[in-house]
């Protein structure tokens, strides 16, 4: 793939994300009555690069050609909506799937089902219908809904862990696991705070702390971690 096949290939990608995102911005404005409680905290997005591109496609033991990225990559264009509280982020899933000019292609909840390690987010892969001269043509965006919490524990991840080799992954990956339900705990908590309920009985925070020394298995992480983020906080 030359670098001009790849940006001549990469363009109604990029249109079809645009037009994502203004569709976001405006459910952003328009999902809820009060303007207080908008649910985006803030948005980032992305066009796959040339080069991971091309190693995607040999990872999946394909040829490194525009012709095959459109047929098995999905996740060309990306965008990361990061989102207050998880449910905003179904509230505006619902929202999207209203506009019926969407197609859903995938989705992923790991949100309701994490994975192993911990890592939470909701995936949808939606078909962007882009117009040019001769028609229209669908193509996909990958959307990845998290809260802050999910996003930090992602992004932490995703540096130390995800796709690397290390001597020290399956203690480290424990480690990591056990801070993503501690995120989860405190993530209850603040939603307590303002009303919003991410499940129909949430967690006293007195119980959530019993419940991470209890679950702990590295007790020079263990004491209170999330009374001093919420002290950090104040
Ligand atoms: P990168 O480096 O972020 O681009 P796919 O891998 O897309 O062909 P799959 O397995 O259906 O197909 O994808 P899934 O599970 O929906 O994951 C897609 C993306 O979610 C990943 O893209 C990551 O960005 C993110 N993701 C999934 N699992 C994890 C995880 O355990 N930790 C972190 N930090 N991120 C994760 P890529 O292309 O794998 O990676």
């Amino acid at each position: 793939m030359t670098n001009e096949q790849y940006y001549t290939f990469i363009q109604p990608y990029t249109d079809a994300k645009e037009i994502l995102l203004a569709r976001l911005n405006v459910l952003e404005h328009n999902l809820y009555n009060d303007s207080a409680a908008r649910p985006i905290h803030n948005i980032q997005n992305r066009i796959k690069k040339k080069k991971s591109i091309e190693n995607k496609l040999i990872k999946k033991e394909k040829e490194p050609t525009m012709m095959n990225a459109k047929d098995y990559l999905q996740d060309i264009a990306g965008v990361r909506v990061i989102c207050y509280f998880i449910e905003d982020i179904y509230s505006l899933i619902e929202a999207l799937k209203l506009q019926s000019d969407l197609i859903v292609i995938k989705e992923r909840d790991y949100i309701d089902r994490p994975k192993a390690n911990g890592y939470r987010s909701y995936h949808v892969i939606v078909g962007v219908p882009v117009y040019c001269m001769d028609g229209m043509e669908y193509f996909p965006v990958e959307i990845q809904f998290r809260t802050m919490s999910m996003d930090f524990w992602a992004s932490m991840e995703h540096r130390i862990l995800y796709k690397t080799t290390r001597d020290d992954k399956a203690q480290i990956a424990a480690e990591l696991k056990e801070y993503a339900n501690v995120l989860v705990k405190i993530e209850k908590r603040f939603a307590d705070y303002t009303g919003e309920r991410t499940q129909k009985d949430p967690l006293s925070l007195e119980a959530a702390e019993a419940i991470c020394l209890t679950e702990t298995d590295h007790p020079e992480f263990s004491p209170d971690l999330s009374s001093q983020i919420f002290l950090k906080e104040s």
